[in-house]
């Protein structure tokens, strides 16, 4: 695909993306408050809170949630993978503006993170430099892991494991939001010096910031995408690539050149995987039998391509 082609093409796309009148607030089922409420209970024994965040949005949940914004923290900005790292500085610079400086980025799913490696040594200092509340005679530490459905808190724990206890799984991972239910009992991740996590249920902040902020959230998996809706995601996602000049779809799906029409990038998509529907028309000369692109299965496959990190690594805050 030439440059200058594709440069043409971009000047005439949406400069702003038409969320139709959306409302997020049924996005986020009523169960999370009891989450909370339960994580709230559980405060009283912890020393630090492990904030995550998908690295790729870092700003569009409302750093450190507010009401479990009683003990030290730290955030941690996991998949970091995914994430464009070339605006990790403006990233950084921009927490600091708002009084984050504890930030970690980590990749769970890596065998040796280096970060990840790196997590207790800070833990302990940002501890050490806080005032322990009544449990000064306590050496253990006990954390408490938080943030949105999907973001990798169940894999942060096993990771932590595997670096500093050799040992295996012991929180369950999925790649559909809710998977863990329930506060958890204590799960030992260090030895020297011991310390315990607290896994917990991903919880959404009940007041979304705007819809856009939501459609972010939903592109990256943490809100179950039959309540948002695939077909929307789908063309959010292509907005999002070509807003970022990310144009590694174009070559992935055989397109002549990027596009702003979502019904034709998933038309190209169906055909490509071969996701087409035969079905009986009928017309004036009488029934006849028409091929057309299964655009539902098209969408599923392009948010889930996007989501392995096939078209490109992104930020989108
Ligand atoms: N690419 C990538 N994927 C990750 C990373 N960490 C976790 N995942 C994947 O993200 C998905 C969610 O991981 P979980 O650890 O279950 O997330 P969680 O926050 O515990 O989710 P809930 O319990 O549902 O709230 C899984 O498919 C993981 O394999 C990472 O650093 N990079
Ligand atoms: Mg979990």
């Amino acid at each position: 695909m030439k440059l200058s082609r594709a440069l043409r093409s971009v000047a005439s796309f949406r400069a702003a993306f038409d969320f139709g009148g959306r409302e997020v607030a049924h996005w986020f089922p009523g169960h999370m408050a009891k989450g909370l409420r339960q994580m709230k209970a559980n405060l009283k024994s912890v020393d630090c809170i492990i904030e995550i965040h998908d690295a790729r949005i870092s700003f569009s949940n409302p750093v450190f949630q507010e009401s479990l914004d009683v003990r030290p923290h730290l955030l941690v900005l996991n998949k970091m993978d995914l994430a464009d790292l070339s605006s990790k500085q403006r990233v950084l610079k921009k927490l600091e503006k708002s009084g984050v400086r504890n930030v970690l980025f980590t990749d769970c799913l890596k065998q040796r993170d280096d970060n990840v490696k790196k997590l207790v040594p800070m833990v302990v200092e940002i501890i050490d430099s806080n005032p322990r509340f009544n449990r000064d005679e306590n050496t253990n530490y006990c954390l408490m892991v938080i943030g949105v459905p999907n973001v990798g808190k169940s894999s942060l724990i096993n990771s932590l494991r595997r670096t500093n206890l050799k040992k295996g799984r012991a929180s369950r991972v999925g790649g559909e939001p809710g998977i863990t239910k329930a506060v958890l009992t204590k799960i030992q991740v260090c030895q020297r010096p011991i310390i315990h996590l607290l896994d917990t249920p991903g919880v959404l902040p009940p007041k979304i910031e705007s819809v856009e902020t939501g459609m972010k959230l939903a592109l990256c998996g943490t809100i179950l995408d039959h309540l948002v809706g695939e077909d929307i995601i789908a063309d959010y996602l292509l907005y999002s690539l070509n807003r970022l000049g990310k144009f590694s779809y174009v070559e992935k799906y055989d397109l002549q050149e990027p596009s702003d029409d979502i019904q034709h990038v998933l038309k190209r998509i169906a055909v490509r995987l071969g996701k087409t529907q035969r079905v009986k028309a009928i017309t004036g000369v009488g029934n006849i039998t028409i091929t057309v692109p299964n655009y539902s299965a098209a969408a599923y496959d392009f948010i889930r391509t996007f989501r392995k990190g096939e078209l490109g690594q992104v930020m989108l805050d």
